[in-house]
């Protein structure tokens, strides 16, 4: 409850802040794209976790408002970088309650049309979780926000469900692999063969694969071996402000 009331007040005061983390391209090495995460520093300067906050937004219905302040957040800072020459991809999280928001597509359009950004330049993170309601529902939204040129990405994957249905019949961009698969990518066999079997079914899907969490060489090592296309993690940057970023992909390029 006292957790509602400040991020209320967090809204009001704009203590949101947007922060990138690069995806990088397997064969290059160089930035392709963003994941924009959502930071709150308290008016103490105190930082509020999103683990501990998107939960209670999603709860109190805040959520709708966090997601406005970050879309136009990234879509006004892609904008930016790609006037500045750098033209990369974003992707914000969507949560379910924001994809079930029947607010959602004027949001995205606001966002979009605001900004002036290339609409290809905005990509959406869904999870497996914001499609259980309906699936046929579900796809006629991510088919609209599709023909609005923005791409969508499957977050998550491997956690929860993980459908095979659900990959087969979501019209999907891209697929992450999840950070836990990296964790445990060495552990035994059994989390190699998996990594692997994603990958190939996802490919098969037409799918591009982004796998995330990526901290150790060794890691990387073996996701080039098996093809994905772009790497995530600490082992290339954490997550940054929008200045620090900058800053890195003036160097990247
Ligand atoms: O960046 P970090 O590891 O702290 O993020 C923690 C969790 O919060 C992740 O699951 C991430 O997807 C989620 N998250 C971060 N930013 C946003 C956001 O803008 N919207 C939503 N819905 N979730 C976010
Ligand atoms: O790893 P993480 O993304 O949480 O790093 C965030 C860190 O960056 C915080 O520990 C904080 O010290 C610093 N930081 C960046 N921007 C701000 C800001 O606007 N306010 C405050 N108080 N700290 C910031
Ligand atoms: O749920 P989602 O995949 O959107 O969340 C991504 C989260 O993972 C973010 O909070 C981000 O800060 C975090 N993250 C990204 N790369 C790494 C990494 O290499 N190691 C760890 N521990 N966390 C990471
Ligand atoms: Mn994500
Ligand atoms: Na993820």
């Amino acid at each position: 409850f006292l957790m509602e009331t400040k991020l209320r007040e967090a809204l009001l005061s704009d203590e949101l802040q947007v922060y990138y983390q690069p995806r990088v391209d397997s064969s290059s090495g160089s930035i392709v794209g963003l994941e924009a995460l959502v930071r709150w520093f308290d008016c103490d300067g105190k930082s509020i976790r999103p683990d501990e906050f998107i939960p209670i937004a999603e709860d109190s219905g805040l959520i709708t408002g966090v997601g406005e302040v970050v879309l136009h957040k990234a879509c006004a800072h892609a904008k930016q970088l790609c006037d500045a020459g750098y033209p990369l991809p974003v992707s914000v999280n969507l949560s379910p309650k924001q994809f079930e928001d029947s607010g959602l597509l004027n949001i995205l359009d606001d966002a979009l049309f605001n900004s002036g950004l290339d609409h290809s330049l905005l990509e959406l993170e869904i999870t497996e979780n914001a499609v259980l309601g309906n699936l046929a529902e579900s796809i006629k939204t991510l088919e609209l926000i599709r023909s609005r040129g923005i791409k969508l990405l499957l977050d998550d994957f491997g956690t929860g469900y993980s459908s095979l249905n659900y990959l087969m019949s979501l019209p999907l961009d891209f697929l992450k692999i999840d950070k836990i698969f990296m964790d445990k990518l060495f552990q035994d066999t059994k989390h190699e063969n998996i990594v692997e079997f994603i990958i190939v079914l996802a490919k098969s899907l037409g799918l591009k694969i982004i796998a995330e969490g990526i901290e150790e060489p060794e890691q990387l090592d073996y996701l080039k071996r098996k093809c994905c296309d772009e790497y995530q993690g600490y082992l290339f940057s954490k997550p940054l402000p929008f200045e620090s970023l900058l800053e890195l992909v003036g160097d990247n390029f």
